[in-house]
């Protein structure tokens, strides 16, 4: 199967770095900001983040987490209507009040963000929550749009986005192909 990249490591490095820049100066530095990651490879993204404000601000912003699990069996015969379901979090701050940013790979029809925007506000009160994502494939079906976004891929409903990072995976891209 035809597969096409999207992203190299180095696009990924300045996408990440960019974002970064971005969340720094939407929120006038980083006071009371959490990055929070979405499963996988959000939270490795997250991470990413985190390390990448350290170095241009000198300030760690605390990093949690949220496991989000899609209910279907098979990610090519995906069951509309079955929502995806919060299986845990880690997130070690008190939310209370602070600036939100949730961290997923690719957002989609915006269900796992909706799931992990339930999962913070149970919680407690965050002063805002925004998201930001490394890709956008379209396809929403939710109310969601990101604040942040490495690249904007149109994509078919039978295409796949693969991103393979090299925590999880043994290269750095962002490929699309055929399911
Ligand atoms: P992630 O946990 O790193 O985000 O959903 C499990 C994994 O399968 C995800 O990894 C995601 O990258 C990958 N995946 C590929 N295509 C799809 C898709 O269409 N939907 C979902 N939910 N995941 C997909
Ligand atoms: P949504 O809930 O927005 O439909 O899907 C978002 C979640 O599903 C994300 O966590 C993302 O990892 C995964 N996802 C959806 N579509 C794709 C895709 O084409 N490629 C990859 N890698 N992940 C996807
Ligand atoms: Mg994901």
């Amino acid at each position: 199967k035809e597969e096409r990249v999207l992203l190299d490591d180095q696009a990924i490095r300045r996408a990440l770095t960019r974002i970064s820049h971005e969340i720094i100066e939407r929120n006038k530095g980083i006071d009371d900001c959490v990055l929070i990651g979405i499963k996988t490879r959000g939270i490795y993204i997250a991470n990413r983040l985190q390390s990448n404000i350290q170095k241009i601000e000198g300030v760690d912003i605390p990093v949690g987490e949220v496991d989000i699990t899609l209910y279907r069996d098979d990610l090519s015969h995906r069951n509309d209507s079955l929502d995806p379901e919060l299986k845990g979090t880690n997130i070690p701050v008190n939310i209370e009040n602070k600036k939100i940013v949730l961290v997923d790979d690719v957002l989609y029809t915006g269900r796992t963000v909706r799931a992990a925007m339930d999962a913070v506000i149970d919680l407690g009160r965050p002063a805002q929550i925004q998201l930001a994502v490394l890709i956008d494939r379209g396809h929403r079906e939710l109310p969601i749009r990101p604040d942040y976004v490495g690249k904007n891929v149109p994509t078919a409903k039978n295409e796949m986005i693969a991103v393979h990072l090299k925590e999880t995976d043994d290269r750095e891209t962002v490929t699309i192909q055929q399911r």
